[in-house]
Parts: C-alpha cells; structure tokens; sequence
C-alpha cells in the first residue's frame, strides 16, 4: 500500500508540473477577453431582459418630466372592481411578459403593412400606476391624476402620424394617446374622466361579452360601491362622458331580461352580438362600428372576454362562445383611420391562464392597437411574390 501511495503522489506532483502550460519568466500574462471585445453588446433576448413591453425604452413617466413619447404603454394594476375572479391587477404583468418576443426590430406584420415602431412616434413604456389597493375610492383618483398627468405631456415628435389629434381636444394642441394595460374593466371610469377634460365626450368602441351598462349590482348602497367592472359605463353616462354614438362588439352575456337592453340604449351604445360575426361577417361588422362612431373622437377598450374562454381563459368572467383572436385582429384592422384618442385592453388575470395563451394573446392586440394608431386608414390587401393573389380570394 505504501508503494502505490508514493506512486500516486509522485503522478500528482508530475500532473502539477507538466499538466498546466509554462510561462517563461517576465512574460507577463494577457488581461482575459472581455465579453464586449469577444461578443458584443449585451443585449436581450426574447426571454431574457428587463420586463418592458415589447423591450421598448422603461421610464416611470409620471415622475420623470423627461420622458418623451407620442405614445405611452400603461400598466393599471387594479382590480377590487370585479364581481367574480380577481387577479387582474396582474394584468400589465402578463401583456408585457406576453409580449417578451415582441420588438422594434421585428415589428413589421404582412396584415397591417407596417411596423409600429417605424413611424416616426416615439412609443414609451411608461411603468404602471401604484393604485392603492386598499381603498377604491383613491384608487380612482390616483388612476385619473395618472392619466391626466401623461395627456398633458407635450409629444415628442414633430411630424405626428395622428394629424387630425390637435383638431380633436379642446385646447387646440395634439396631447399623447395612452394604450392602457389592466386591471379590471373598472379603469375606464378614470380613464374617460381624464380624457372628457381634453376631449369632452368620446364615443367608445367596446369589446366585450358583456354589456358592462348596469346601474348597480344588488347591495351596494354606497356610492362607492356602485362603481365595479359592469357599471363604470353607466356611471359614465351619469358624468356625461360617453357620447351617444356608441357600440358594443362580442355581446353573448346572460341578462336579467330585456330591460338590460333598455337601459343600455340608454347609456349611449348600440351593440353587435358575437353571433352576428356568423350572419354578417368581419366587414359588416367593421363597417356598422365605422359608421356608428363616424368623425367623433373615439375610445376603444377591449376586454379579452370577448375572445372565446378556449383562447383566452384567463380572466374574470369567462363567457363561451366568443370570438377567436383572428376575428378580433380582423375587427381592428378594419378600424383604422378612426379618431382614435386612447385604447385599453383589460380583464387579463394570468392567474387563470396556461402556456400564457391569454397573456401572448392580449400582448399582440396591443401591436395591432399601435398600428391601428399608425395607420390613416384600414390597410389594403397586398400582392407580394409568392403570396396567394387577392382576386383569388
Ligand atoms: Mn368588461
């Protein structure tokens, strides 16, 4: 045993001499290669980075008096105004992470003919609102000091894509259009309250399976709670800040009865049921919303159930039945050129989700919102080589 433990010492001494190579003496060693030098900048993948959406630029715009854009991306993480399923507050979270392959440098879609990035806007993610969840009522002022904070921030650009903006608000000057990312639906009474001061009325484009028009739900005797997810249109109405031109689109939800129907004549909106898309199709559709809301300005809020629960399960009252993303991107596309002056998407809960199907979906209707607010008009079916010819169709 002594004999192959000498061995064993001796093969680690040789190994410790021999095995590493030799620098002669006085030749200095090189500094090691830096990652720069050896692989360039560090830049973020689809899966890695800073949550932005789309990996656009981040700032924390209601502080930060510096931050330029045309556009801002949004976060309202509220969500004590449901009725059913919480857990939209962390709706801006899952857009954004929906959104992780997403980019400037990729943005261009055969459908629309554009890249949103490209247009001459600057477009900003702008962080998320700290709304106190605790307490409704300030919740709602701080989410209407927010936006109103970011409408009265000058844009950034001096060629604008959105001309006809400055003829829009009363104050005679172009303001930002803000893409909102929910939170519950009730973010909109807010919303509409900070954009009635630089606008007045708007007529608003709702996606939705419900009609979200009620007066109040049974029991809430306050007036506080009189405001949630499927009343803050009515209490719009009451403020005087929906115009009477109107629409809803999705409509399949169950109601007490017809007075519903009633009652929502009454808040302003015609409406468009998911079964209409089956009767009618998409330009029908598209042509019935562009000639309700015709020349005023116009707010779109998309609630994401108004897709089928199939491919977008996750959020707060799920309704089967609906619409696919498809029909939903089609819709949209045929909206272009409209006074657009905001646009949410809302209702996204990822608690409920799975493989982010919801988020990955609510994410891509934000793109097609920013080329939607690119664009003077729906885009034009293109011939490209190789591609099906239109007169085929
Ligand atoms: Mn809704």
């Amino acid at each position: 045993m002594r004999n192959w433990a000498k061995l064993a010492a001796l093969v680690a001494l040789f190994g410790s001499v021999y095995g590493h190579q030799q620098h002669p003496l006085g030749d200095f060693q090189e500094e090691p290669e830096t990652w720069l030098s050896k692989y360039g900048p560090q830049i973020d993948q689809p899966f890695s980075g800073p949550l932005a959406f789309s990996h656009l630029d981040y700032k924390r715009c209601l502080e930060d008096v510096s931050a330029e854009f045309d556009i801002a991306v949004l976060g309202l993480p509220f969500d004590t105004g449901t009725s059913y399923r919480p857990g939209a507050r962390f709706g801006p979270y899952a857009i954004r992470s929906g959104s992780r392959r997403q980019r400037e440098a990729r943005g261009y879609s055969l459908a629309w003919g554009n890249n949103p990035y490209e247009q001459g806007s600057k477009i900003l993610d702008c962080g998320d609102v700290p709304i106190i969840p605790f307490d409704n009522a300030l919740a709602m002022d701080q989410m209407e000091v927010a936006y109103s904070t970011l409408l009265a921030r000058p844009i950034a650009s001096n060629t604008s894509v959105w001309q006809q903006g400055a003829a829009l608000a009363k104050d005679g000057r172009e303001h930002p259009r803000i893409v909102s990312l929910g939170g519950d639906h009730t973010i909109v009474l807010p919303i509409l309250r900070a954009l009635n001061k630089v606008y007045g009325p708007v007529s608003v484009i709702h996606f939705d399976a419900h009609l979200d028009t009620w007066g109040g739900y049974p029991g809430t005797v306050t007036e506080q709670s009189r405001i949630t997810h499927g009343t803050f249109f009515y209490i719009a109405n009451e403020e005087g800040l929906v115009a009477n031109s109107s629409i809803h689109a999705g409509i399949r939800c169950k109601l007490q009865g017809l007075g519903d129907i009633e009652n929502d004549a009454s808040v302003g909106f015609h409406f468009i049921t998911s079964d209409d898309i089956d009767d009618h199709g998409v330009p029908a559709i598209i042509e019935r919303i562009r000639k309700r809301v015709g020349d005023t300005p116009v707010y779109l809020s998309l609630d994401i159930d108004v897709i089928d629960p199939g491919l977008a399960p996750a959020t707060g009252t799920p309704e089967a039945g609906g619409w696919t993303s498809r029909e939903v991107k089609r819709i949209i596309r045929g909206l272009a050129g409209l006074n657009f002056v905001g646009a949410d998407i809302v209702e996204v809960a990822p608690a409920y989700d799975h493989a982010e199907i919801t988020g990955t979906a609510a994410a891509d209707i934000v793109h097609d919102f920013l080329s939607m607010f690119m664009s003077q008009e729906p885009p034009k079916p293109t011939s490209l080589p190789g591609m099906w010819p239109r007169d085929e169709l």
